[in-house]
C-alpha cells in the first residue's frame, strides 16, 4: 500500500517537472538542481559563482529551506532575484513548489537558475524538479564513503563537485577510496575538487558551468 502511494506521488510530480522543464525550454533557461548534506558548502558554492559570473549571466536564485531564510539573507547582497521556498519540515522540493514559484521570476530575462535543495543526500535525488541537470556536492569533512552509500545523486548527477579540499589534511577522508567509488558508481561524470572559502580550482567549476550556460 505505502509503496503505491509513493509510486503515485513520484508520478504526480515527474507529471509536473515535465511541465516545469517545457517552460524552462521555451524561455531558453538553465534550471540546476544544486543537492548536498547539511552544511557541505551549497550556499557558499552559490555566493562564490554570483559572484563571479552575475555580471556576465542572468542569474536568479530558488533557496528551499526547512524553516528560514538565512541562505538568502547570505546571497542578497548579489542583488539577483531570489525566492525562498520554505518547506516546513519537508526534506526535499518538489516539482509543485518550483512550478508555484516560477511567475515570480521574469524568465524570458534569465539564464540560469540554481535551486539549492534542503540539505539531504537521499529525498532530493528522488524528486526531479524539471532541472536541467543535477548537481551534487559532497565535501571531505563529511566522510569519503558518500559515493556508494548514496549512489542515486551520484548516478544522476551532471558534475559533481567535491568541497573544503582545504581541509583534506586535517580529516581522514580517504582519496583514493572516495575516486574508486565514485568511479564504481559514475566514472563519466565532470568532477572538480575545489574550496568555496580557500579559493581552491574554482576556475575549473566557473569554466565548466559557463560553458554549460553558453551552450544551452
Ligand atoms: N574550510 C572550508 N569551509 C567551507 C568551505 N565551503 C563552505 N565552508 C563552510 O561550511 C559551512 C557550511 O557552508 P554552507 O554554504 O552554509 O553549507 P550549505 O550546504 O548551504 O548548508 P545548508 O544550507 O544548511 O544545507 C560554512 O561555515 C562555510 O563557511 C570550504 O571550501 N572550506
Ligand atoms: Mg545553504
Amino acid at each position: 500500500m505505502e509503496i503505491k502511494i509513493m509510486k503515485n506521488v513520484l508520478d504526480r510530480n515527474k507529471n509536473k517537472a515535465n511541465e516545469v522543464r517545457s517552460l524552462m525550454k521555451e524561455n531558453n533557461v538553465l534550471l540546476v538542481n544544486l543537492i548536498s548534506s547539511p552544511g557541505a558548502g551549497k550556499t557558499t558554492l552559490l555566493d562564490c559563482t554570483l559572484e563571479k559570473l552575475k555580471n556576465t549571466f542572468k542569474i536568479a536564485i530558488i533557496e528551499g529551506d526547512i524553516a528560514t531564510d538565512r541562505d538568502a539573507q547570505r546571497l542578497k547582497k548579489h542583488k539577483v532575484p531570489i525566492v525562498v521556498i520554505n518547506t516546513e519540515g519537508g526534506c526535499h522540493l518538489d516539482s509543485h513548489s518550483i512550478s508555484k514559484v516560477l511567475p515570480k521570476f521574469n524568465l524570458e530575462n534569465l539564464d540560469v537558475i540554481f535551486i539549492e535543495n534542503v540539505g539531504n543526500l537521499v529525498c532530493p535525488s528522488h524528486f526531479d524538479l524539471g532541472e536541467s541537470f543535477k548537481l551534487a556536492l559532497v565535501s571531505t569533512t563529511e566522510g569519503d564513503d558518500k559515493p556508494i552509500k548514496y549512489p542515486m545523486l551520484f548516478r544522476e548527477a551532471k558534475v559533481i563537485l567535491l568541497n573544503k579540499i582545504d581541509l583534506l589534511e586535517y580529516t581522514n577522508f580517504n582519496r583514493s577510496s572516495f575516486l574508486k567509488d565514485l568511479n564504481n558508481v559514475n566514472g563519466k561524470v565532470p568532477f572538480f575538487e575545489v574550496s568555496c572559502t580557500a579559493n581552491i580550482n574554482m576556475e575549473q567549476w566557473y569554466d565548466w558551468i559557463f560553458n554549460e550556460i553558453i551552450s544551452k
